[in-house]
């Protein structure tokens, strides 16, 4: 069975929950960070010396990062389904991986600290607003990608759906003004559906 270290309104948790139900693989989640704490132990920072969250362990092998953590889950538990095997294939559903950690989270973050946690100096309105139009940018990107095809990389179902996913849930489940796009909501309420979705993005927004 595999462990997963991670208080669950992590969006990087979130990613390897679902990751794992959609692989169909049992595990048991400890919950550690925020308010949990637990990140700052010898034995932590000797499974995650950036003691952060999420943590895997698979029998001898423990993993941090969680974009790492999805791609193994995929490659090991649902090659085929999850994993493409063709790399001209896969590497259409990876670079959203990339994508959603180097380019949407960051941009997301501000707007979750400022309006659900309410940590200063987030709350600043301007900050916020810039932080909001930053977000917007990028699901215009998000609502061009999904002009022709029900899935972000395609046809079927994938990992870059899990992780962008992710991000989805949390913006359409925030507490501000969105511009309305149909398509982008259209494929949250398809990923929303699933039963490993749901057991992984929970609401409200933390
Ligand atoms: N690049 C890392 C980032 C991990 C990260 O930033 N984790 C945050 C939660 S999303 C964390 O550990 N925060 C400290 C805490 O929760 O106490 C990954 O994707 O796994």
């Amino acid at each position: 069975m595999l462990t997963i270290w991670g208080r669950l309104s992590s969006i990087n948790v979130q990613k390897v929950v679902w990751a794992a139900g959609e692989a169909g693989q049992a595990f048991e989640r400890i919950d550690v960070g925020g308010p949990f704490g637990g990140l700052d132990t010898p034995e932590y920072r000797a499974m995650n010396p950036n003691r952060q969250i999420p943590v895997l362990r698979d029998g001898e092998l423990t993993l941090w990062e969680s974009n790492s953590i999805l791609r193994y889950l995929a490659a090991r538990y649902a090659a085929g389904v999850l994993w493409e095997e063709d790399p001209a294939r896969r590497v259409l559903a990876d670079r959203w991986l990339d994508w959603m950690l180097s380019e949407l989270q960051p941009a997301m973050a501000p707007v979750l600290w400022g309006v659900v946690r309410k940590v200063a100096p987030f709350t600043d309105p301007k900050a916020i607003s810039d932080a909001i139009g930053k977000a917007e940018a990028l699901m215009a990107i998000l609502e061009a990608q999904l002009a022709d095809r029900p899935f972000l990389a395609g046809e079927r179902f994938g990992m870059a759906d899990i992780a962008v996913g992710c991000g989805a849930h949390r913006w359409l489940n925030m507490p501000v003004e969105r511009i309305a796009r149909p398509r982008v909501q259209q494929w949250y309420e398809t990923l929303f559906a699933r039963p490993a979705a749901q057991a992984a993005l929970p609401l409200p927004i933390a």
